[in-house]
């Protein structure tokens, strides 16, 4: 395969430096068939999230339904943002009857102002929920258009397996609890927005 080098020029991209900025190395773009550039990326702006829920004020909405699960969701969820720096008093527990009505309450907080993201928790199983794929499918695109209509970052902590079996392992306490991982994906998507607004307000 043909490749061309196309280092940009220096002042082509400017770069503002900032803490979170870690980029290196080299980012290859296909230009066509058979053509590929390879830029180095130091010279690409980036703007990035964190890991770090300090200052952070953050709703975690959990459904009742299956809380033998989802207790454990809500629980991988506040030890996450705890060990973040998320403080006691800037979390929001609010529990919701079922995983149907999360969007709704995660809209309602969001629109109240007063959090900078929303952890949206929840367990649907196949063989226990009639028309799951149809819940399920109400439920993601609920939060959906519950993040886009409020503009504030909600992740995705619904369960949808196919037994208790699985539910149970992604709920257990380690990294692997997906609480944990909605967790710290509203805090990236929280601390990204922050930055995109320090940087591209300039
Ligand atoms: C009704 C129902 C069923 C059958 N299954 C589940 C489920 O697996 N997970 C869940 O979170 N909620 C379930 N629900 C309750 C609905 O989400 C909702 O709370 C009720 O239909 C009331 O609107």
């Amino acid at each position: 395969m043909r490749r061309a080098r196309h280092p940009p020029a220096r002042g082509e991209l400017s770069r503002p430096g900032a803490a979170d900025d870690q980029g290196s190395g080299t980012l290859t773009i296909p230009t066509g068939e058979g053509c590929v550039a390879i830029i180095d990326d130091d010279d690409i702006p980036i703007v990035r999230g964190s890991s770090d829920g300090r200052g952070l004020r953050v709703a975690v909405v959990t459904a009742r339904y299956n809380d033998f699960v989802t207790d454990a969701l809500r629980d991988g969820a506040v030890t996450a943002l705890r060990e973040a720096g998320v403080a006691v008093d800037a979390l929001l527990l609010v529990p919701v009857p079922g995983a149907f009505e999360v969007a709704g309450a995660a809209r309602s907080v969001a629109a109240r102002g007063g959090v900078d993201a929303v952890v949206c928790l929840g367990c649907l199983i196949r063989g226990d929920t009639p028309h799951f794929e149809y819940i399920a499918s109400a439920v993601a695109h609920g939060i959906a258009a519950a993040a886009s209509a409020t503009d504030t970052p909600m992740s995705f902590g619904i369960l949808t397996t196919n037994s208790v079996e699985e539910a149970l392992e992604r709920c257990r306490p380690d990294p692997s609890n997906k609480g944990r991982e909605a967790a710290m994906a509203a805090i990236e998507m929280a601390t990204l927005g922050r930055a995109m607004s320090a940087r591209m307000s300039r």
